[in-house]
């Protein structure tokens, strides 16, 4: 269907590098574009099969490539309503998403992580509990290892779980996992999809070409996904921290429990694991519905999920530097997440925040700020509208910083003994780094210089 064809990618991150290896190797001709311009050839290049002679454009995009483009592949970050990709829809160019493209290669079971928070946690321990199952695993999607780099090599008997932002959910068009989940559905990256009608619809499209034989894993104490559960028409496993569940995963008192109708099976006390905070139990009950609708016996769930431990970047220990103790929570990139960080603390806190603008109110974040942050640092584009939003609720102990060198030289001057210093931004790092990684890295090497 695409050998010989030539495929335009828009887009040469992770995505659009692992689209082009996927591209040649089933026989297209890609072209790997990036509008920008600051990119060299030679940088792309090397990321890309040596000798592989694929053509890069980088910058603006000549007339004649959109002309001759049959088919356009996006990375996540192309927004659909970019005018060049709905100029390509009008010509009549099939568009599809990396996602779309690397489902069409891909073999084996699937299992798709979508929600706010707790997406890569859930996905990195479900890759944990089928690994403890099955011989040949893949974790793929926005976890940061592109599906398309993996996709040619899945079999029949492989199994893969794969982690889906909205920005991927947008493109797809056949993508079936034969098991879905969505964590929770609270306000995030509402620049992209406009409204939160809008983000809500895309979240749900993760279960969209799911039949009866099929399972939709969901969470029953969001109401959003909650009432999403009547609509699908996959089987529903619901997980619920503060319900009993008849069928599901359940929280009883300190003890987590898995009913099928008929019995009851523990899977673990919650003080066996090492997950800490109430957003993590709920990711723990997700990846166990995962596990359970991917064929895993309780009995290998149990033993991985209290084995398991928090990944790079969510509410993560860096070092402890006079007495206060530093967490790298840099994947705080919304305030949904963030709040959770900061709850999570035991100790007062020394917060930094700010970052991208992706129009989104901080209201909510601020106010779990009385009794837990005793400073704000901030930085980046949204710096004022955050110290704004504070200081209408009356919290003033803000100071500026102008790069994370600056805010964690703040974070240090004011943090005593005892307490915390926090970096969990509610804010994505783009225009200041990369990505959340960077933004992480970065906040730990400073800290460790401290
Ligand atoms: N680009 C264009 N035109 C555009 C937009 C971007 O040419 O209109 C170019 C940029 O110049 C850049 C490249 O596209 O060179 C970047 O593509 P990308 O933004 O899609 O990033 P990738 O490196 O391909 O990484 C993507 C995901 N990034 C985004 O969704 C923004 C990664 O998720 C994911 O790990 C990776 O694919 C593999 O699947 C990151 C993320 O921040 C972690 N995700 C968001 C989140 O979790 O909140 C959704």
């Amino acid at each position: 269907m695409i050998r010989d064809k030539k495929i335009l990618i828009i887009g040469s991150g992770v995505s659009g590098i692992g689209a082009a290896r996927l591209l040649l190797e089933a026989g297209a001709h890609p072209v790997l574009y990036d509008s920008n311009e600051r990119l060299s050839q030679e940088e792309v290049r090397s990321r890309l099969p040596e000798n592989c002679g694929i053509r890069i454009l980088l910058g603006e995009l000549p007339e004649k490539e959109k002309k001759e483009t049959e088919v356009a592949v996006l990375s996540p970050g192309v927004p659909i309503d970019l005018p060049l990709v709905e100029e390509m829809r009008r010509n009549g160019v099939t568009i599809w998403g990396e996602v779309e493209l690397a489902y069409h290669f891909a073999k084996g079971k699937l299992a798709a992580v979508t929600g706010t928070n707790g997406k890569t946690t859930t996905t990195a321990l479900v890759g944990e509990i089928l690994r403890s199952f099955y011989q040949e695993v893949f974790v793929v999607g926005n976890i940061g290892n592109a599906y398309t780099k993996e996709a040619l090599r899945m079999t029949e008997e492989s199994v893969t779980v794969a982690e889906i932002s909205s920005f991927q959910l947008e493109t797809i068009e056949s993508f079936h996992p034969q098991v879905s989940a969505v964590l929770n559905i609270t306000p995030d990256h509402l620049n992209r999809h406009h409204t939160m009608e809008c983000y809500i619809e895309t979240k749900e499209r993760i279960a969209e070409n799911q039949g009866a034989s099929d399972t939709c894993v969901l969470n029953y104490d969001d109401p959003l996904t909650r009432q999403f559960g009547r609509r699908v028409k996959a089987k529903v496993l619901y997980f619920s921290r503060k319900h009993i569940l008849d069928q599901g995963i359940y929280l009883d008192g300190s003890s987590m429990i898995y009913g099928d109708g008929e019995t009851r099976t523990k899977i673990c006390e919650i003080k066996e694991l090492k997950l800490l905070g109430a957003h993590n139990h709920e990711n723990v009950m997700a990846a166990a519905a995962i596990g359970i609708a991917m064929g895993v016996p309780v009995s290998q769930i149990r033993s991985t999920v209290i084995r398991f431990e928090a990944v790079e970047h969510r509410i993560e220990f860096v070092a402890e530097k006079n007495g206060a103790v530093y967490y790298n929570d840099s994947k705080g990139t919304n305030t949904d997440a963030s709040i959770k960080a900061v709850e999570a603390m035991t100790r007062p806190v020394v917060l930094i925040g700010g970052g991208y603008d992706k129009h989104v109110e901080f209201d909510d974040w601020v106010k779990t700020f009385p009794g837990r942050v005793k400073w704000l640092v901030l930085l980046g584009a949204t710096a004022r509208q955050i110290a704004d939003t504070a200081e209408k609720y009356g919290f003033d102990r803000i100071v500026f910083a102008e790069d994370m060198e600056e805010a964690v030289q703040l974070c240090a001057q004011k943090a005593e003994p005892g307490d915390a210093v926090l970096l969990s931004p509610a804010c994505a790092s783009w225009g200041m780094f990369k990505n959340y990684e960077e933004r992480g890295r970065v906040f730990k090497e400073l800290v460790k210089k401290l």
